[in-house]
């Protein structure tokens, strides 16, 4: 009798802690921004670039592309912004800017 509610109590549990871990998911939001990114000439200062994204609190993912002198940066709603994101990048030494549109930034070539 007794095992069977430590059983019960065990099942409560994790039913419990699966519905926080759950909810705690949906509280955070990825969301994905494109910089544009100037003065950049070869490897070292993408890697400059990657690195103070990826410094910044809140960016989970920081890809810079010398060809298209652009970044794209995931990072957490809530815990920084794009904007705070272009000043990471021109304190590294690089000229950086905001897409046109939104934060999403529009597929343009
Ligand atoms: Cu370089």
């Amino acid at each position: 009798m007794v095992r069977k509610s430590f059983l019960i109590a065990c099942l409560a549990l994790a039913a419990l802690t699966v519905g926080i871990v759950m909810a705690g998911n949906e509280t955070t939001t990825a969301l994905d921004v494109k910089l544009s990114v100037r003065g950049m000439t070869c490897a070292d200062c993408t890697g400059k670039v990657k690195a103070a994204l990826e410094g910044v609190s809140g960016v989970t993912k920081a890809e810079v592309s010398l060809e298209k002198n652009e970044a794209t940066v995931t990072y957490e709603k809530g815990k920084t912004t794009p904007e705070i994101l272009v000043k990471a990048v021109e304190k590294a030494g690089f000229k950086c800017s905001l897409p046109k549109a939104g934060e999403k930034g529009a597929d343009q070539s």
